[in-house]
């Protein structure tokens, strides 16, 4: 059995509803996973939501309802928007089910026999809101702490902790070595410029009963759970055992877990697309926690930025939000997909703006995409009935170099360049309109030649941009295959190469694929 590229996303919070930020990351991960299955490769893609914690206990209690109800009824609106953005997730993975519970505990039990834990008493200082312990280093000039971190309370009690300093050498020779291990270069130097300028400190795992009892029981004290990274950053390997990846379930010898019966190969997993704020997370605690379980590691841990909206923070309370379900029902899914990719590279900040939004669907995928499709079926249904002349080459050569270009930026998970070489196409093809004036040739019965050939350089042009642009618009690529009387969808790379219109095909019906609005 072949091993699947295998790709995650963060599991996002259950606690309030999705925003832009989760809808960016999904979407990145969705495009990267739809661009490998279209480059012939088979792909596992897995998403969903991050259950357990004090927050949601005291959302459900605010609400109450019991944690677990709590989370049910939020979920279903998650899974409900993971489908709104056509995600092609393979699986969906919820913190609170048994399958990932027993896998946690199985890791918990394991890591515990080899000693990889021991007890402390805390006293200091901790944020709810943030679910995190806070020291002296963290109070401000005049001795208080940051509003983010709300209500800070002194708290002492006992807890576990799992043994990271003791790696801290070996992570920083693996990054040093790895320079592929985080991307962008700037993160992989700021978790390297961490580590080596601090001391780790180890990592607590726990939480006392009384004080958060809607996490994950450690199966060798009643006591406590455990909650976020142990439980959290685990679906990434809970999910690949329960499909009976052997590589993980060698971790948690002679335990029963419940495995389907699929038998995947997935870990190490490819790919795990983040935000900003989670790098430490996942490019410090993660690494270390696979060594202790004796798993090799994943492959790469693509970093994204955040969006802000107006400059600003997207923030609920300050009603600073971007609704990516309302932007759906206006734009279309395709344009949201489309300004969220080309807008914002993966790595730096971005700035959502209304006017930004709208300037890009006019000019890129109106005018641009949207009018090269539809003067070129339009004039072909006009002029030769919808019927595909004989094949000719003309822009050939500029479409085998853009189809090549974006094969080897998909391949890099460069999604920003791709989609700008896409649009160089989009562009040399309006051009040629432009300069072969169809609507002319037309006039004149002797370039009737000449009419053929440049009306099968544009059909074939859209042809090729429908395959192209699958991954990261499929509805508009599969509306452009039909248009072109196509069936199925363009979701094989391959078949992008120049030539493959037949002469003597009807087309579909022309319509506009990104309807004008008028502001
Ligand atoms: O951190 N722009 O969950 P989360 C871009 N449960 N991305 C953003 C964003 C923004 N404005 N706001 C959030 C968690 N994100 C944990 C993860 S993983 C084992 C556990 C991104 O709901 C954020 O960076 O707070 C993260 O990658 C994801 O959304 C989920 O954030």
């Amino acid at each position: 059995m072949s091993k699947r590229f295998y790709i995650t996303t963060a599991i996002d919070y259950l606690n309030g509803q999705p925003h832009l930020g989760h809808a960016y990351e999904k979407i990145i991960a969705d495009v990267i996973a739809r661009s490998r299955r279209s480059l012939g490769e088979e792909a596992f893609f897995l998403t969903g939501l991050d259950e357990h914690g004090q927050k949601v206990q005291q959302a459900a209690q605010a609400e109450k309802k019991n944690p677990q109800e709590y989370c049910d009824a939020l979920a279903a609106d998650w899974r409900a928007f993971a489908k709104k953005l056509e995600l092609t997730n393979d699986d969906f993975v919820r913190t609170t089910e048994p399958r990932h519970k027993e896998f946690v505990q199985a890791i918990l039990s394991k890591l515990h026999a080899a000693g990889q834990f021991y007890t402390a008493t805390y006293t200091g200082f901790y944020s709810a809101k943030e679910e995190t312990f806070l020291t002296e280093k963290d109070r401000r000039p005049d001795g208080t702490f940051d509003p983010s971190y709300g209500e800070v309370v002194e708290l002492k009690e006992d807890n576990y902790y799992f043994k990271l300093q003791a790696h801290q050498a070996w992570l920083i020779d693996y990054l040093e070595k790895n320079p592929a291990f985080v991307q962008p270069d700037y993160r992989r130097n700021e978790v390297l410029g961490f580590l080596k300028n601090h001391t780790l400190e180890d990592l607590c795992i726990s939480r006392p009963v009384a004080r958060l009892n809607w996490g994950i029981p450690l199966p060798f004290d009643p006591n406590f759970v455990t909650y976020v990274w142990f439980d959290a950053l685990v679906n990434y390997i809970s999910v690949p055992a329960a499909h009976g990846d052997e590589t993980v379930l060698c971790a948690p010898q002679g335990s029963k877990l419940r495995i389907q019966k699929s038998q995947l190969s997935l870990w190490p997993a490819d790919l795990h697309v983040i935000g900003k704020d989670i790098l430490k997370f996942h490019a410090v605690y993660w690494p270390i926690m696979l060594k202790a379980m004796g798993l090799p590691l994943p492959k790469q841990i693509l970093v994204h930025g955040w969006w802000q909206k107006d400059g600003a923070k997207i923030s609920k309370s300050t009603g600073n939000l971007v609704d990516p379900v309302a932007v759906i029902n206006e734009w279309g899914l395709d344009a949201f997909r489309f300004y969220v990719l080309r807008e914002l590279n993966i790595g730096p900040d971005g700035n959502w703006t209304d006017a930004g939004f709208r300037a890009r669907y006019q000019a890129e995928l109106a005018n641009g995409l949207g009018n090269l499709v539809n003067r070129s079926l339009s004039m072909l249904k006009r002029y030769r009935n919808g019927v595909v002349p004989a094949r000719s080459n003309e822009l050939a050569a500029d479409a085998e170099k853009i189809i090549a270009e974006t094969r080897a930026l998909l391949a890099a998970n460069q999604l920003q360049a791709a989609l700008l070489a896409i649009w160089s196409l989009v562009n040399r093809a309006n051009q040629y309109v432009d300069q072969t004036a169809p609507f002319r040739l037309a006039k004149d019965p002797a370039q009737a030649p000449r009419l053929d050939e440049v009306l099968y350089n544009l059909a074939e042009t859209c042809r090729v941009l429908a395959v192209l642009l699958w991954p990261f618009l499929p509805g508009t690529a599969t509306k452009i295959y039909a248009q072109l009387g196509l069936s199925g969808a363009p979701d094989q790379f391959s078949s992008a190469a120049w030539g493959q219109l037949q002469s003597g095909q009807p087309i579909g019906e022309p319509a506009p694929l990104f309807p004008r609005k008028d502001d």
